[in-house]
This record gives C-alpha cells, structure tokens and sequence, in this order.
C-alpha cells in the first residue's frame, strides 16, 4: 500500500536534433510535462505524451498540467494508502484525459516498485531483455533527403523503418524508398490525413510488400478502417483509434485492422497498455510499441512494455540521440543489432540527471495534500 505525500509537476523543454514533420504539424522542440511523485518509501517519475498544442489529440501540456494539478493529484492526496489496482477508481472521478492519467498512474506504479525493489518489466511478466527497434522518419522536403535518412538509420541497425506519409506525398515517396531497399520491413504512418475516397492510394501502396499502413483514416472511423481493410492486402494498424482496450478489442472484431500500436502514454499508463496487449493477444493480434518523442523517462517504461510477449515486431523504441543531442536522463542506445537493452533496476530503472532535469525546466510546482 502507498500514500502520495507530494507530487512534483514541471514543465520541461528541449530541442529536436531535427525538425519531426507528420501529416498533423512541424515539432522542433520537445517540450512536455513530468511528475516526480513522493511516497514514504520512494519516488517515481511520469512523463506525459502530450504536445503543445491540441493538434495530435485533444491534450495538450497546458490542459494536461491543469488537470493533473487541479483534480488528479487532489483525489490522489485524498485516497489514502492505496495500490496501483486502485487508481482506475480513484482517478474515475475524471473522465477521459488519459494522458494526464498516465503520467501519474506511470509515476505511482514507478514509485511502488521501486520501493519494493522491482524492475516494471518484471512486474509486467517480461520474456526480453532486449526489443527489436524500429524508426519513424518524420516527412522530409525532397526524396533525396528521405532516401538519406533511411540509409543512415539502417546504418545504425534499425531494424524497421517507417515513413510518415500525407496525401501527394505517399505513393512515390515509398515507391522510392522501396527502390533503394527491396528487402527491408517498411512500413507507412498517415496519422489520419486521408478518407475513404483515397482508396487508389493504399491499394497503390499494396505494390510494396510493406508491413503495414497505420491510421489512414480518422481515429473515430473504425468502420471505415475496416472497409478498407476489406479493399486492401496490406495489414492495417492502428494507432489513434485505440484509446483503450475497449477500442482494441472493437476494432479487432470489426476487422479494422490486424495490428496494434500500442502508446502507454496515450491510452491512460502501462495498466491500461498492458489490458490491450492482452485482449490483442487473446485475439492473435500482433502489437509494436509506438513512441512519442518521449525523453529517457517515458523511453524507459515503453522499453519495460515492450519486452511483453505479445511485441512481436520492432516499435519506435528508438535511440535518444534520434531526437536529442543530450537526453534528462542517460541516453538509451541502439546497438548495431538493432536492438535495445530493456532496464532492469527497480521502477523504471532510470532517473533524471539533476542538473539536466534543472537546465530543462521550464515550470516547476510542488503539489501537497
Ligand atoms: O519514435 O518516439 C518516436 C516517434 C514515433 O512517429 C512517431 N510518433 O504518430 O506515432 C506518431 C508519432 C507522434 C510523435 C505522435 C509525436 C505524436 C507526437
């Protein structure tokens, strides 16, 4: 049993090595909120997923910050001794905002076993030690710079690549990239930039063996995904429109795809992450483990998920110097395998670097019951 006896909430904020461009918008600086949450016997550390703006989801760091500061660190505080199992009720009395739940629900969770001196990807029941890594290259102003890209992550040993596509820059880009690479697993990201009306583009996209095409359409079409899916050989993933394991377990009756991308930070923390996984692998449905530019904090519990069982392919668990020249905690790297070593001191198994964590932050508030 735990009690909250404070929650630390600040913004942090650092560059991009590069500017990231998706179907939605340009990021070139990194900039979310983290939690440090004090128990009696330890502490533990949240990174919330959210952007600056509402543009990818409708939180955002402000919002995120004011529900976290406003309504789920008071129901914390009020719970008394309570286990992770709890939180769903506790924190029920807010609804939605799953990415401001999973930013203290991940920093309980990290808090509670680091005081009982285990590792999250024991706790979970992990088979890995370390996860194949994949990459996610953000849409580039030529082909050429595209084609650049590509080689020098497989350079490095990434072992899947994926392209973010928009409508008229998709079927050439890939045709390109596939050119350059037959052999190699590719897949496409549109984050929802095309309708129904594009089927010519995705059954194009069947010419490239690619491994799969995540979120065509919008995060609330699931039917549609699923007529899609009907007109295409290709897997469809999806992303945005799984929200929760509810959404897991509709769309994989629908048929609306056959592959999951699961993002603890976005689907309310590692409890929630960890029910998909589950209804999906019931289902015999393949899930990777998606990213969100996370800093060392949230690359450390997306690391401990995706060394379940149920990651059978390469996530964008990618190297931190991928997004940044020097990480709040210390780098995670790539081998030349292509793959990642899974944490294994207790919580997360990683903290913040003090100085870094100092350098960074932008906004800085103690909370206490
Ligand atoms: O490797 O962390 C990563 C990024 C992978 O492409 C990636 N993330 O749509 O999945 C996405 C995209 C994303 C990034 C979404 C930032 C939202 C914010």
């Amino acid at each position: 049993m735990t009690t909250v006896r404070a929650i630390e909430i600040r913004t942090i904020g650092l560059p991009l090595v590069g500017p990231f461009r998706t179907s939605f918008g340009v990021e070139t600086e990194k900039v979310c909120v983290v939690v440090r949450l004090v128990t009696d016997d330890a502490e533990g550390w949240g990174e919330c997923v959210a952007g600056i703006d509402p543009g990818y989801s409708e939180e955002f760091n402000e919002g995120a910050w004011l529900v976290i500061r406003g309504f789920l660190a008071p129901a914390l505080f009020s719970a008394g001794d309570v286990t992770v199992d709890d939180l769903d009720r506790v924190l029920g009395g807010v609804r939605g905002h799953p990415m401001a739940k999973a930013t203290v629900i991940d920093a309980f969770l990290d808090a509670e076993l680091r005081a009982q001196g285990r590792s999250l990807a024991e706790h979970l029941g992990a088979d890995k030690d370390r996860v194949a890594c994949g990459v996610s290259i953000g849409i580039t102003p030529t082909t050429e710079q595209l084609l650049d890209q590509v080689a020098g992550y497989l350079a490095d040993g990434y072992r899947r690549i994926k392209l973010k596509i928009e409508p008229g820059l998709d079927v050439e880009r890939v045709s390109a990239v596939r050119a350059a690479h037959p052999d190699i697993a590719l897949s496409v990201d549109a984050n929802a930039a095309y309708t129904l009306d594009d089927v010519d583009v995705f059954r194009a996209l069947d010419e490239f063996d690619l491994l799969m095409v995540e979120q065509p359409l919008h995060p609330d079409d699931l039917v549609q995904h699923a007529k899609l899916q009907r007109q295409i050989r290709t897997d469809l993933c999806l992303d945005e429109s799984i929200r929760s394991a509810a959404d897991a377990e509709a769309a994989i009756e629908l048929g609306a795809c056959r592959i999951v991308n699961i993002k603890q930070g976005r689907v309310g923390g590692v409890p929630e992450a960890r029910r998909i996984h589950d209804v999906a692998r019931a289902a015999g449905v393949p899930v990777w483990c998606g990213g969100m530019l996370e800093t060392g904090i949230g690359r450390a519990t997306n690391l401990a998920l995706a060394a379940l069982p149920g990651f059978t392919l390469p996530g964008d668990t990618s190297a931190s110097a991928r997004y940044f020249t020097d990480d709040i905690t210390e780098p995670f790297v790539v081998d030349p395998d292509g793959t990642m070593k899974v944490p294994t001191g207790p919580g997360i198994g990683v903290v913040p670097r003090p100085e870094r964590l100092k350098a960074t932050t932008l906004r800085l508030e103690t909370l206490t019951p």
